[in-house]
């Protein structure tokens, strides 16, 4: 008990040292809300992924290990190559690497947090979320969760293996069950929808949108 309590206590005080930290850093002038730190460390990793040259491509952004290990990968590359497309650009200036990640940052305000995960869901960028766009996210997700298992657990034994085939199972039952995903996106969209429109459209997404979302998966620490 003693030495939970004080455990407790030097956690505290470690996160009340990083947020101090945190606070002191010195703020960067041309790119808010990253720390200077933060752009030294961005500088270096685009330095590596562009081979000393002015831009990336996409293709040298995918490889940013912040991004490739994202949980929302898939859609976040889809997004930047339809603006990239949109903004008729063929390749990704410093300047332009950090306006792609900005929506990621811990100080970032959380409106453009939320209008990143609603993009997320936006399937065909409508500005509204209908059934199909969250039935089709949520595939995405579940299939990229689902063969990062498989990968972690490649090399286990037998009690993985059993876990394995459990996750297999659910995957076929997830993936084949359309009716499953329609009754979901249903749901959501009665418990949701409050205007009895058919779509979410920005505020009823908010409504829909937790705090995991949001902190624990939109949020980066550069
Ligand atoms: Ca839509
Ligand atoms: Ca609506």
């Amino acid at each position: 008990m003693g030495n939970g309590s004080s455990n407790k206590k030097k956690e505290k005080n470690i996160d009340q040292t990083l947020q101090d930290l945190q606070k002191n850093q010195s703020r960067s002038q041309k790119y808010d809300p990253f720390a200077d730190v933060e752009i030294q460390r961005l500088r270096e990793k685009f330095r590596l992924l562009s081979d000393n040259k002015p831009t990336l491509t996409l293709n040298g952004f995918k490889q940013l290990l912040e991004m490739r290990t994202h949980f929302f990968r898939e859609r976040i590359f889809q997004l930047v190559e339809a603006e990239m497309t949109k903004r008729n650009k063929t390749d990704i200036d410093f300047d332009y690497f950090i306006k792609i990640l900005t929506p990621f940052h811990p100080l970032t305000s959380i409106d453009l947090k939320y209008k990143l995960l609603f993009d997320i869901y936006d399937i065909n960028a409508d500005n509204l979320i209908s059934q199909d766009d969250i039935k089709a996210t949520m595939k995405i997700i579940y299939s990229i969760q689902i063969s990062k298992n498989k990968k972690n657990n490649e090399d286990q034994e037998e009690n993985y293996r059993k876990r394995n085939a459990e996750l297999e199972d659910v995957k076929e039952a997830f993936m084949a069950n359309q009716d499953y995903l329609d009754s979901l996106a249903k749901d959501i969209m009665n418990d949701f929808d409050k205007d009895k429109s058919g779509e979410l459209d920005f505020g009823e997404f908010k409504d829909l949108v937790d705090n995991l979302d949001l902190q624990f998966r939109l949020n980066i620490n550069f």
